[in-house]
């Protein structure tokens, strides 16, 4: 039987064989007690890597940013995001549910929302009634909006901005990685101007499982406790962190060859009649298009018959993803597939 082609997320990698040994031959031991000798190795490396003091592996990007947002805010507190942001649209209520904070939602463009936009949302400090402004959240790569960038010189605005008003910035960094290797901006550049970030192992990296959360030291010690508290202290995790560190030293640099794919994806798409696709927000491995002839589930329907795996974005998007798992020739076939649908 033909394999599907699998383009709802990157998520969808599986490790490999090289990946697979990394786990095989980790050497473990209790991360709760801190003694998985992989885990200290795979935070002390992601930790420089993202240029802060300390960093710590979690299960998932979900968990990453919530006991962040947790860690950096109190009950009624208020953080500004994007309104696709990933915190806001898919966690499933978490920052009400887990800290009891709200967010104020921004509404940018292609994802990206400016100072000019965030300083009129800052809530008085003088004023006792209203929630505090407390953190400034940026997705990037964001999602939602498509996996576009946000600019370098717009983040120090932001983290300018917060400075001004003793704000703190947290960092949606799940595809950071992929924002680096389309500009060549280091990591750790991106990553200076926010007190805390998270980002994914698990998405474009091609690890199983895992997230890393990074800051300052007494920042990241209360990231420990929460994680603890909150069901996710692991064990001999070792074996799977050694998948994230093998990610991290061998999959970032190509990362770019999903962005080719991507392009070539997005580029043949456009030019099927009844497709839309905005290319400007095509600037990583995610493409959002829109179809004329149908619905959305329509869609889905008739091209998982015909063996192409797609997912959703916006209401009415469809999202393709790009990744290491997805060959040249299978985005190909993939916009023979559409191209059948649509004729
Ligand atoms: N995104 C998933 C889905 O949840 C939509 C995907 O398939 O893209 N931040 C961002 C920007 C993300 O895209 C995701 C996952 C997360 C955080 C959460 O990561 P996990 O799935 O590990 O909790």
């Amino acid at each position: 039987m033909k394999k599907n082609i699998d383009l709802r997320s990157d998520t969808v990698t599986k490790p490999s064989a090289e990946m697979r040994k990394a786990m095989y031959e980790a050497e473990v031991g209790d991360d709760v007690y801190k003694e998985d000798p992989t885990v200290n190795a795979l935070e002390k490396y992601a930790a420089e890597l993202l240029g802060k003091e300390a960093a710590l592996y979690v299960p998932s990007g979900t968990m990453g940013n919530q006991i962040s947002l947790n860690v950096l805010t109190s009950p009624g507190d208020e953080v500004i995001c994007e309104k696709d942001a990933h915190i806001f649209q898919y966690e499933s209520g978490s920052p009400a549910a887990l800290s009891g904070i709200q967010l104020s939602l921004v509404d940018g463009i292609k994802g990206v929302f400016t100072a000019e936009q965030v300083e009129p949302l800052i809530r008085p400090a003088s004023a006792y009634y209203m929630a505090r402004t407390k953190v400034i959240e940026v997705e990037n790569t964001h999602n939602r909006a498509g996996g576009t960038i946000n600019p370098l010189d717009n983040i120090k605005a932001l983290s300018e901005l917060g400075r001004k008003y003793n704000l703190l910035m947290h960092l949606d960094g799940a595809r950071i990685w992929n924002a680096s290797a389309k500009t060549g901006i280091p990591v750790a550049e991106y990553a200076k101007y926010f007190d805390s970030i998270s980002c994914c192992l698990s998405k474009g990296l091609g690890a199983p499982i895992g997230s890393i959360v990074a800051g300052p030291k007494d920042f990241i010690k209360e990231v420990y406790r929460i994680r603890k508290a909150w069901g996710g202290g692991m064990r001999q995790v070792g074996i799977l962190a050694a998948a994230g560190m093998y990610a991290l030293k061998n999959n970032i640099d190509r990362l770019k060859e999903d962005h080719d794919k991507a392009d070539n994806l997005a580029i043949s798409l456009s030019k099927i009649p009844g497709i839309t696709v905005d290319m400007e927000c095509v600037q990583t491995n995610i493409v959002m298009f829109t179809v004329l002839k149908f619905s959305v589930e329509d869609f889905l329907k008739k091209s998982r018959e015909n063996g192409l795996l797609l997912g959703t974005g916006k209401v009415g998007v469809i999202r393709a993803v790009t990744h290491m798992d997805v060959s040249s020739e299978e985005i190909g076939d993939a916009v023979k597939i559409v191209e059948l649908i649509m004729s």
